[in-house]
Parts: structure tokens; C-alpha cells; sequence
């Protein structure tokens, strides 16, 4: 499992150095920034309080004034150069990732490149905000829908996509004329001030070309739930968009409706993928292994429940048992290693109540052991578990934010479709098979309720050109691709008259 595991703290500060973050932001404060591989306190930073939010809300709307005047490809052309500063960031921002959250090198470098892919999407999009013209019943005039910005948007991300769930929201309200206020998970606080930064350098550059923008169209808060809590009550907040666990999301979106703004939730998922009997199975094998165990199953479209059919249960599970025993749990700087740490202890304490819950469910566990890598603090790492279930029930029907996937045996297609839809959740989902009939039936009316459906691929891992959320307890919200950057806008409809007289609508007279 590799050696003693070095203090990562000189190199994150010279990391945050490299990004541009001023050495005064990481210093002086009571908020301890640690890193998941080693455990140790890296930083202590200052947080912001409720007298913080308040005064970032108040700017943010005077920031939002000036720059929804500004043309949307002007815009457009803030959020090129930031894609351009990261790509030039890739490698130091990508690392910085791995060593404040755990993940492993290809999975921090994915994340910057899902926020480059954002960028470039939302750099199209700033001459696409297109809306329609309709056809009218009354004569000599046009009726269309315009879609102008929004206002303050406040963007709540979580730990463990701490900078690309930023992009996707970051790129596409600015682009459509709105300011931003970002408040990260307290356990992402470092990568959070490197992006932070990064958007600096390139609104630096924006304005040497020329391109006029206002200050405080980006602002940074960290905090805890205090802050969290001041900024979601505050009405002048056009758009609170949230990403985290249904628990929050609870808290969040009710405040939110309570003063009739406007929400986008991306909340828990307890994504499912069945197994048909024609599925290609090494395939299956991997797609499988990666969605279950890719980010130490700290991904909310991580694979958690798995149907396979009777027929090749024996000829998958045992293979599948194998390769999570074997997969390389450790420091995920370490070349070769699959799955890193969990964010905390706290993440392992649930992980283990779940598999003792799932033991008294007659579950059959493998794995979910504490893997004991020696680190210059106090990290946690886990052997995946892969618990082999005689029902749906118990744990399997609640996320747990840790590497455990449920797997239970079925031979009724339409009886593991209503299984697979019995959950509170409906984030991502997926099945393998070659069988016509299944496939499309599953992404059918009557098959997967959930946001994404895939077919022969696991429900993680998903591009940024889709929309990305789901049904249910999942929260309703999309972000990212499609046409989501319409929940970051104001739709007008507006109806013009062209000719000398006045018809009105439905046939109604009202001659005066
Ligand atoms: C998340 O876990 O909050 O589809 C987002 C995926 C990633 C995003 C996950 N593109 O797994």
C-alpha cells in the first residue's frame, strides 16, 4: 500500500502561490484546511460572517446592474479567457484537487477539464441565448420570448467535485448577465481560493483587452453553515444553486421558495445500473468497477445498487468481488492507485454504520475494511465494499457517501424496473444488456426515473453538453449543458402590435 505518505503542506502552498492566491488568504484565520490523503491541517483560513454575506449581496447587485448591460458575447469573452487560464492551470490546479479532497491524478485533472469543456460550452453559448418567436392569432403582430439575466446568483458546491460544479454554474451565470457569489464546502476552501484566483487573473486580462466589467462580479465567501444559511435568506438573491446532499437540500430549497426566489438542487442520488442477460460482461466489469469505486464512491452519481439477472449472476458477481479486492486502495498521487482516501473519519463512521445495517439485512459483505496507510495526520482510507443483498432494503435504499455498492439477483425485468425506480432518490441510472426491448425500454416513459439514463455505460462520468441533474429527492434542478442556462435567465414574453387596430385575444370586444 506505499510507504509513509510525506506532509503535503509545503507543496500546497506553493501550489496556491503558483494559482495566484495571495498569501494573505491563507493565513491568519481559525478555519483548519486539511488535505483527505494525509489528514494534516495545510492552512488556516479566515472565514466570512453573516455581516460578510450581507455586504457581498449588496455588491453582488450593484455588480449585476453594470454587467447585464454588457452584451452577452462581451461576456462570452471573460469566460474564454478563464478557459484559457485553465488550461494553462491545468496541472497545478488539478493536483491541488487531489490533495485537499483525495482524488486520484486523472480524476483531478477530469475535474479541471470539465470546467475547461464548461467554458468553452458556455463561450458558444453567449451568442445562442436564442428564444422563440410565436405564432400569434391576432393580426399584424409578433409575439417572442427574450431571455434577459437573471440576477445575483449564489452558487453552494460540495467537496467532491469542489471546482467543476462551480464551472458549470460560474460559466453559464455569467454568461447570461448575471453576478456570482460562491460559498464552497468548508472542506474545499483551498481549491476554491486557486479558482477564485485563476477568474481573477482572467477578468485582469478582460479588462487590459478592453472588456468592461464591474467589480465584485465574482465573489468568494468561506464559511460554514452560518453563511451558508445568511446568504440563501437573502431576497435581493435571485438564484440559489445548491449542490449537496438531500439533507441540505431540505433546508435549502424551502427557505428559498419561503421568499419565492428562484432554486436549482442537485442533491443525492442512489444510482442504480441492472444487468440483463445478454450483457457483455467484461464490459459491464468495468463500467461497473468504475462508476462503484471511481472517487471512493464520493461521487453523487456514483453507482450504488446493482441488479443483475440470474443467469449471469454467478458468472459476474465472484469476478467482480475479486477485482474489489484487489483494486489499489492508497495515496492517490501514487501511480496505479484506483481510490483514494474519504473526505473524513466521519465519512468512514457511516460507511461502517451502513454495512453493519446491511449485515442485519442478511447482506453479505466483502471489503469495507480500513486500509492503514501510515500519513503525516489522521486520513482514512477504505477497501470498497461490495455487499451481495437477498432484497432491496435497509441501507441500499439511502445514499451513503462512501464506497459501498449493494448487489442483488432478479429474473423479472418489469419487477427490477419498479425495484430500481423504489428508491427516494433519481439522479443517475443505467443498464447493460444488447437487448433492444430492454434498453429502450429502460430510457422510456415507463423505464428509469431518474435525470440521466444510460445504456452499457455506468451512470457516473457524465459530459458536460447534457444536463446534468434528477427527479425526486435529487431536487429537480439542471445544470451544465442543454438548454439549463435558461434557469440561470428571466424569461419576457412580449407581444408587439404592428397595425392601426387593437384585436384583442380570445375574441373579447371592449369598445369604449
Ligand atoms: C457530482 O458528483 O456532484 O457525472 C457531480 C459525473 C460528473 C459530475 C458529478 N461529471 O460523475
Amino acid at each position: 500500500m506505499g510507504g509513509m505518505i510525506e506532509s503535503l503542506k509545503s507543496e500546497t502552498l506553493a501550489l496556491l502561490k503558483t494559482l495566484g492566491v495571495p498569501e494573505s488568504a491563507v493565513t491568519g484565520g481559525t478555519l483548519a484546511a486539511r488535505s483527505a490523503i494525509t489528514g494534516e491541517v495545510l492552512t488556516q483560513l479566515r472565514s466570512d460572517d453573516r455581516a460578510a454575506a450581507d455586504g457581498a449581496v449588496k455588491k453582488a447587485q450593484a455588480a449585476f446592474l453594470e454587467w447585464r448591460g454588457v452584451p452577452a458575447p462581451k461576456r462570452g469573452e471573460l469566460i474564454r479567457l478563464l478557459g484559457e487560464e485553465l488550461r494553462a492551470n491545468k496541472d497545478a490546479l488539478g493536483r491541488l484537487v487531489s490533495i485537499e479532497v483525495g482524488k486520484i491524478v486523472s480524476e483531478g485533472l477530469g475535474e479541471v477539464q470539465e470546467m475547461i469543456d464548461i467554458c468553452d460550452f458556455a463561450v458558444g453559448l453567449s451568442r445562442q441565448l436564442t428564444g422563440l418567436t410565436i405564432a400569434t392569432e391576432r393580426t399584424d403582430h409578433r409575439m417572442m420570448e427574450t431571455w434577459h439575466p437573471l440576477g445575483v446568483t449564489l452558487i453552494i458546491s460540495a467537496f467532491n467535485f469542489p471546482v467543476a460544479v462551480w464551472s458549470w454554474n460560474a460559466a453559464l451565470a455569467l454568461v447570461a448577465g448575471n453576478s456570482i457569489i460562491w460559498k464552497p464546502s468548508e472542506k474545499s476552501s483551498l481549491t476554491a481560493l486557486a479558482t477564485q484566483a485563476l477568474f481573477e487573473k482572467a477578468l485582469g486580462r478582460y479588462r487590459a483587452a478592453g472588456g468592461i466589467a464591474p467589480e465584485n462580479l465574482s465573489q468568494l465567501l468561506i464559511g460554514e453553515r452560518d453563511l451558508g444559511e445568511a446568504l440563501v435568506d437573502n431576497p435581493a438573491v435571485a438564484l440559489v444553486s445548491a449542490t449537496g446532499s438531500t439533507a441540505m437540500g431540505r433546508q435549502v430549497g424551502p427557505r428559498v421558495a419561503a421568499r419565492f426566489g428562484r432554486s436549482i438542487l442537485e442533491l443525492g442520488g442512489n444510482n442504480a445500473a441492472i444487468v440483463g442477460p445478454s450483457a457483455d460482461l467484461d464490459l459491464t466489469l468495468r463500467g461497473v468497477a468504475f462508476s462503484a469505486m471511481g472517487t471512493a464512491g464520493q461521487r453523487c452519481t456514483s453507482l450504488r445498487r446493482l441488479f443483475v439477472h440470474e443467469s449471469v449472476y454467478d458468472a459476474l458477481v465472484p469476478r467482480l468481488i475479486k477485482a474489489y479486492g484487489s483494486v489499489k486502495v492508497g495515496n492517490p498521487l501514487e501511480t496505479g492507485t484506483l481510490v483514494g482516501p474519504l473526505i473524513d473519519k466521519g465519512a468512514y463512521d457511516r460507511m461502517q454504520s451502513a454495512l453493519t445495517a446491511a449485515k442485519a439485512e442478511g447482506g453479505k459483505v466483502h471489503g469495507g475494511d480500513k486500509v492503514e496507510i501510515a500519513s503525516a495526520g489522521d486520513s482514512t482510507y477504505v477497501r470498497p465494499a461490495i455487499v451481495e443483498m437477498p432484497k432491496q432494503s435497509g441501507p441500499m435504499v439511502d445514499e451513503t457517501f462512501a464506497p459501498i455498492l449493494y448487489v442483488t439477483k432478479y429474473s423479472d425485468f418489469d419487477a427490477v424496473l419498479a425495484l430500481h425506480n423504489d428508491v427516494p432518490q433519481g439522479l443517475s441510472s443505467s443498464i447493460f444488456t444488447n437487448d433492444m426491448r430492454e434498453a429502450e425500454t429502460f430510457i422510456s416513459a415507463r423505464g428509469s426515473d431518474c435525470g440521466i439514463a444510460n445504456v452499457n455505460i455506468g451512470p457516473s462520468g457524465a459530459e458536460i453538453g447534457g444536463a446534468f441533474g434528477g427527479e425526486k429527492e435529487t431536487g429537480g434542478g439542471r445544470e451544465s449543458g442543454s438548454d439549463a442556462w435558461k434557469g440561470y435567465m428571466r424569461r419576457a414574453t412580449n407581444t408587439l402590435n404592428y397595425g392601426r387596430t387593437l384585436p384583442l385575444a380570445q375574441g373579447v370586444k371592449f369598445d369604449v
